[in-house]
């Protein structure tokens, strides 16, 4: 909860758009699983149901890169949501504001780092460089009136437990629960 309330803090504090300097370090790709797909609750509607934080090969910069490189945003409920003045934020308060986008009941939209065109299940954040670090970030999903939806972390500091390992850089890689018993 503290790293939220931090992380809307700094989201709330102007938030310069100075890309971060592209690094290339990682090799792996990296899938962070959803594992609470029903939602916290029964007021939970929309949740960040999987990030590829670590787009797959060379982190090189280049578009189609980056846009490998996504967050998705899953609807669990049956009611279409209109996503308009919806923000995705990172720990650093790099945030991605949603245009006017209905996301239907059960449907899922994924949010690409790079440039792209938008459409009802592929949007663009049009940034030139990556935004969810490959060893530990935090996506946070706000709704249009910059309340808390629902995050998810990973590396150091994920806070959903054991038990669905990440695939990691380095020496993280096959640290994953399963083979912690
Ligand atoms: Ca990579
Ligand atoms: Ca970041």
């Amino acid at each position: 909860m503290s790293a939220s309330l931090s992380a809307t803090a700094r989201r709330l504090s102007a938030v310069t758009a100075v890309a971060a300097a592209c690094v290339g370090a990682a090799a792996l790709p990296a899938s962070a699983a959803e594992h609470h797909q029903s939602g916290r609750g029964d007021r939970a509607r929309l949740v960040i149901s999987d990030v590829q934080y670590d787009a797959p090969g060379r982190d090189d910069c280049s578009n189609r890169s980056l846009n490998r490189e996504w967050v998705e945003i899953t609807n669990t409920s049956r009611r279409a949501v209109d996503l308009d003045g919806y923000t995705l934020s990172d720990e650093d308060g790099h945030t991605y504001t949603f245009g006017d986008l209905w996301l239907g009941g059960r449907d899922t939209v994924r949010v690409h780092t790079g440039v792209g065109r938008d459409t009802d299940t592929d949007v663009y954040q049009d940034r030139r460089n990556y935004i969810w670090d490959n060893d530990e970030d935090t996506a946070t999903l706000y709704n249009d009136r910059g309340r808390y939806v629902d995050d998810e972390s990973w590396g150091r500091y994920h806070r959903h437990g054991e038990g669905h390992g990440h695939q990691r850089d380095g020496g993280w890689y096959g640290h994953r629960g399963d083979h912690r018993r």
